[in-house]
This record gives structure tokens, sequence and C-alpha cells, in this order.
């Protein structure tokens, strides 16, 4: 009885001082990669046969996986920025990839972008300090110095901001196509940017294993204030070329292609892209493409496994936001497609993970449809930032705290295909998805009975309400294309 006294004040004193503590509490740090050109051939979304991303499972396990999200548009420029700007190309009307800039052109590009706060710089404002490296916003492996990244954004990037990938990586050493006797029309040409081949090198020459042993650098560094680390990891993007042993674990003799439905296309947009496909079918290279694709995956995989490594290793581990995504979907011939460049889930669905400490419910999966403007606003929410006006995406918090709680809004991704003029979108709830096209033409697509999307059921009686429903979700007023400004310094 003595003791119980100062026990029960002790109580009393601690409810307080952990309420104070909790307010006081030190800002999450956030680890923020993204994948290029990474699709849905990852063990958590399972749409390879036997398919295994060891270290993507591990990222699984510790975060809630988004199995339903998209980007906001098919094409690296356009998702890229607006997953920093927070800002949809239905609104900015940045559909497409526009090459040849020095620097944050989009700013001239799109009126509505040209404050924009960029998301690192909107951590910066909030007492973080903001670092990144290699492909955030839109560059190449093989455009030097073509890069839309905005270097003010950043206390620190990796190497130069505006040339941050092409010196890092080496290429293959080729035989000509004629010297293999493949015919002439290889999509994008002779120099085999469209192509696999094993690069002679170590992990530790190749451009990502460099730009991860930096992110280690940065998450062994004392951190005098909350930190916002970037990632821009680059393969799986063409050219498949990564060290031998990538290729080694997936024979060509055991490589499996996706299914195709003869006359798929029948009752579909047409995409415009199949003469890859025909060069790739004539010259039996789609079981070689789809081997580089997958030794690409399994580098990547395990770059990221070296990152959470790093992580857990740190002081940072407790207490990091990690999120990881890519900035669109792909096709290894699904669709008699190649890359992306389209609006069917093969192209814009997306590897999401997001663990946010003490409040995901890390290990799930939810079908509830998100699109990569959600990123933004959902950060800002898990550090207690306030959402800029530009953000037009919806935070994701209440889907961290309970996967499968319902979204009214659908995703949405929008594109503008080089024969048309207006914006073609496409929408996803839990289980359908449908697309109008700027030339007028619909699908409809139900995921849960034909997650190929092989049927189109837009005039399909049955699916009527369904369609109605969907189409209430597209933009109002569809905008048109933006191309590159005139005389921009860019
Ligand atoms: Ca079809």
């Amino acid at each position: 009885m003595k003791s119980a006294i100062p026990k029960l004040l002790t109580a009393l004193l601690l409810v307080p001082m952990a309420a104070l503590h909790a307010a006081d509490a030190p800002k999450p740090n956030v680890l923020f990669i993204a994948v290029d050109d990474l699709n849905d051939y990852i063990s958590p979304l399972a749409n390879h046969p036997g398919v295994r991303t060891p270290n993507l499972d591990r990222l699984a396990k510790r975060s809630v996986t988004f199995a339903n999200a998209h980007c906001a548009a098919p094409a690296c420029h356009p998702s890229r920025v607006a997953v920093m700007t927070g800002v949809h190309p239905a609104k900015s009307e940045i559909y497409v990839n526009l090459f040849g800039a020095r620097g944050p052109r989009w700013r001239e590009e799109s009126p509505l972008l040209k404050d924009a706060v960029v998301l690192s710089q909107h951590f910066r404002n909030h007492g973080y300090r903001a670092v990144g490296g290699g492909k955030i916003f839109h560059t190449l492996q093989w455009t030097p110095g073509d890069s839309q990244n905005d270097p003010a954004a950043w206390d620190a990037y990796r190497g130069d901001p505006l040339d941050p990938i092409s010196k890092d990586w080496i290429r293959a050493k080729f035989e000509s196509d004629a010297e293999m006797g493949l015919t002439p029309g290889r999509p994008l040409g002779q120099g085999k940017l469209f192509g696999a081949a094993p690069l002679s090198v170590p992990d530790e020459k190749t451009g990502d294993h460099m730009l991860v042993d930096w992110a280690i650098g940065e998450l062994r560094a004392p951190q005098p204030k909350p930190l916002f680390l970037a990632v821009g990891l680059f393969r799986p993007h063409i050219p498949w070329e990564v060290p031998q042993k990538w290729f080694d674990l997936h024979p060509l003799a055991g490589v499996k292609l996706p299914v195709v439905q003869a006359g798929d296309l029948a009752d579909a947009h047409d995409h415009g892209r199949r003469g890859w496909h025909k060069w790739v079918v004539e010259n039996k290279q789609w079981e070689k493409l789809m081997q580089g694709y997958l030794a690409s995956i399994s580098y990547v995989d395990y770059q990221v496994g070296r990152l959470l490594d790093a992580l857990d290793a740190s002081p940072l581990k407790e207490n990091t936001i990690i999120v990881l995504w890519s900035d669109h979907g792909f096709h290894i011939g699904e669709k008699e497609n190649w890359e992306k460049f389209a609006l069917w889930t093969q192209t814009t669905r997306v590897p999401l993970f997001i663990h946010a400490p003490r409040l995901s419910r890390d290990g799930r999966q939810t079908r509830q449809p998100a699109t990569l403007t959600d990123l933004y606003p959902t950060l800002c929410e898990l550090a207690g930032l306030p959402v800029p006006a530009q953000c037009d995406g919806a935070s994701l918090v209440p889907q961290l705290k309970t996967p499968e709680a319902p979204r009214s809004r659908t995703s949405l991704t929008s594109y503008v295909f080089g024969r048309e003029q207006s914006a073609s979108h496409a929408v996803s709830d839990a289980r359908y998805r449908f697309i109008r096209y700027g030339n007028g033409f619909e699908e409809l697509y139900d995921l849960e009975t034909d997650p190929d999307e092989f049927t189109n059921r837009a005039a399909d009686p049955a699916f009527a309400a369904v369609k109605t429903r969907l189409a209430q979700a597209l933009p109002a007023s569809p905008a048109g294309n933006r191309g590159k400004p005139a005389n921009s310094p860019k």
C-alpha cells in the first residue's frame, strides 16, 4: 500500500507527458523510391507465372500494397510531373513525353504549373532536408543533359541534377541485327535501346547500384533535420542490360510469355504500336526480351533490398515513411503492345507500397483505387504538413489505416494518342475499368472476371449502369494537349 501512491502519481503524470510527446514527436523521415517502368510482374502483384521478387515481398510485409494503383499518365514525363506537383495531367494538360529540356520546362509547358511547389520543396519549406538522386523527373540513359528535374527543389542532388543518370550506365557490346540475321525494322533502330543483353561488369559498376551506394551514405549520415530522401532507380527501363547473374535467374528455356487472345484487338482502340510486336514475333525475340525485362526486375529488386537493409541499420529505422512507386506499367506483348503509351491496366497499373510508422496496416493489400497524384497529399498528412492548393489528389491515409475502407473516387489516367487531338481518360473502381478515348471510342472491362481485358463490355446493355456510373468520374471538360513552349531557355 505504501508504494501504491507514488506509482499512481507517476501514472497520472505520464499521461499528459505522453500526450505532449505525441505533439512534439519528431517528424517522420521519408524514403521515397521511384522505379522506372516497373509493371506488375512482381511477386506482391503476381501478374507473371513464378515471378519472385524477394525484396519487394519484404517491403509488402512492412507496408500496405495498393494493388489497384494507377499512374496519372502512361509516360515518364507527364507521370512524374504529376507525382511531384500533385497536379493531374487532366488539369496541367501535360499528357505526353516532351524531350530536349534542360531544367523544369514543365513550368512553361503548363501555365498551371508555373508556380507549383515541388513535393521535395514543400518538405523543405517545413523543416526537412530534401535530397535526391537518379531519375525522379524525366531523363534517359541515352539523352545526356535532357532532364526535367528542378534543381532548386532540393538541398542536394547526386551528381549533375540536370544529367542525373547517363554517366552511370555503360552499354553492352552488340552484334548488329544484320549479323544476327534479324530483319530490319527493330523499334528504336540499330542502337539496340530496345534490346536485352548481359553487361560484363559487376553490379558495383552499374548505375542503380552506384545510386543506392550514394543513398546508403545519406541514410548513414548524421541528420540535423528530418530527411526526405528520393531515390530514382532507372531499371527495368530499356535497354535491358544488367550483369549476367540476373539473366541466369531467368533461363531462356523457362521464360513464360503473357497470355494473348486471337482477335483481342477487334473490339479495342488501336494503340498504334503493333509494328513493334510484329518485328518481335517475326524475329523470335519475344522470350529474349522477356528474359531481359525479368532480369532487370530482379536486379532492381536487389537494389530495393539494399535500401531497406541500410534503412534498418540506421537510426532512422523506426521513424521513416517508405513509399515505392513506378511511373507506369509495362507491356511485354500484351495486346500486341510493348512499353507503355496506352490506357489498359497493363499500362497504367503500378506497384505502390506505403509504410507509415505506427499507422499503416502492414502486410495488407487493398483493391481500393488509387492514382499517383494521391501521393503528395498522403505524404503531407503523414508528416503533418498542409496540402498545397495545387494538389488535386486525395490522401490515402484512410486506406493505410483500414486497407479496404471504400474510396468514393476512382483512379484517373489520362493520355493523348498520337493521331488524336483530344485527351483520352481511363478510370477504375475496385472492380471495373472504363476508358473513353479522344476519338469517342469506349471500352469497359470487368476486371474480376476478365483481368486481361479481353472483352470490351462498353456496348453490352448488362453493363450500362456501370458505364454510366464510371463515366461520371471522367473529367468534365477534357483538355487538349500542350506541346513544347516556344522560345524556352530550357
Ligand atoms: Ca478484346
